[in-house]
């Protein structure tokens, strides 16, 4: 098997992206993602999961671009299956094709399984993706948490979110590891009411003076994101421009859990239903080039089946 793979990070997040050709079939990325799902689920699961990958990592196939006034196509997938867009993944794939010589400087656009979006990769490296639309669907949600009260927000920025303001409180200088365990029990009291959210995103006070705000965002498959998460940040920013507490244009900096920024801002798309564009800003590193190698004589080539780790 001839498979090359080249490893980024945003902001501290992974991206594993797959840079052969991998033919998928389909009209569009939908239907390539559910023919990946179908025929070639193994490569998602030999290069994050253990013994070859880690389940933090995201995972990324660069693909034809199907209209071809657009750059190229993206899938994201992870330790559990397929994202609808990935905002640190589109800077880490965004950065990879600069590193391979692919992509110069400029306005570039990308097709995903949830629409079109548009990046510009900066002279310096940094990226600004400019995310799909993005809204809030429910404010005010009232949930109890070991007899607390919370409120979440849901809201939609490329993926669903549950977004709670927990600054009145000290959870954010708890572990990762109790904070994942609170995130997991939010979701499944909030997937009662709203079965499509897969994330969560607790916010509180930044570290540093010079970030409005600090988070951290769980992800589908019970990962934390290192970064501050761009779809997260797109439904933050949706929060916020519902409740006029940031108007178009100004920026917002997102701290992530370990620290990390994004510098975001958005546009109204349709102000009377206050939906959003988001624009992303933040840049990735390179640091690895992988040739996969998938031995006949190896059981675990294609990954150890997550119920065994
Ligand atoms: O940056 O949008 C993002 C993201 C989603 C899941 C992990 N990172």
């Amino acid at each position: 098997m001839q498979l090359r793979v080249i490893d980024s990070h945003t902001g501290g997040e992974p991206t594993r992206t797959i840079v052969s050709e991998v033919p998928l079939v389909g009209t569009s990325v939908a239907e390539r993602l559910a023919f990946m799902h179908k025929h070639f689920d193994y490569l998602r699961t030999a290069l994050i999961h253990e013994p070859r990958g880690a389940e933090v990592m995201v995972g990324a196939i660069i693909l034809s671009a199907i209209d071809p006034k657009n750059t190229a196509g993206v899938i994201f997938f992870n330790n559990v299956g397929y994202l609808g867009m990935c905002g640190h993944g589109t800077i880490g794939v965004v950065e990879t094709l600069r590193w391979l010589g692919k992509l110069n400087p400029g306005v570039h656009s990308l097709e995903t399984c949830v629409g079109d979006i548009q990046v510009l990769l900066h002279e310096d490296r940094r990226v600004t993706l400019d995310n799909v639309a993005s809204y809030r669907i429910a404010k005010d949600y009232p949930i109890r948490i070991d007899g607390d009260s919370l409120m979440a927000d849901i809201a939609y920025g490329g993926n669903y979110f549950a977004l709670l303001d927990v600054s009145h409180t000290d959870l954010l200088s708890r572990s990762a590891d109790f904070l994942t365990k609170q995130s997991i029990e939010i979701l499944s009291k909030i997937r009662i009411e709203f079965p499509q959210v897969d994330h969560v995103e607790l916010f509180g006070k930044p570290i540093s003076q010079k970030n409005n705000s600090r988070s951290f965002v769980l992800c589908p498959g019970n990962q934390y994101d290192r970064s501050p998460c761009g779809t997260g940040t797109s439904a933050k920013l949706a929060c916020l421009a519902a409740d006029g507490k940031l108007p178009p244009g100004q920026i917002w900096r997102q701290e992530s859990f370990i620290g990390s920024v994004f510098e975001a801002s958005y546009v109204w798309v349709d102000q009377a239903s206050k939906s959003i564009r988001p624009s992303i800003t933040s840049r990735a590193f390179v640091n690895g080039d992988l040739q996969v190698i998938a031995d006949p004589e190896d059981p675990f080539c294609w990954g150890i089946p997550r119920d065994r780790t």
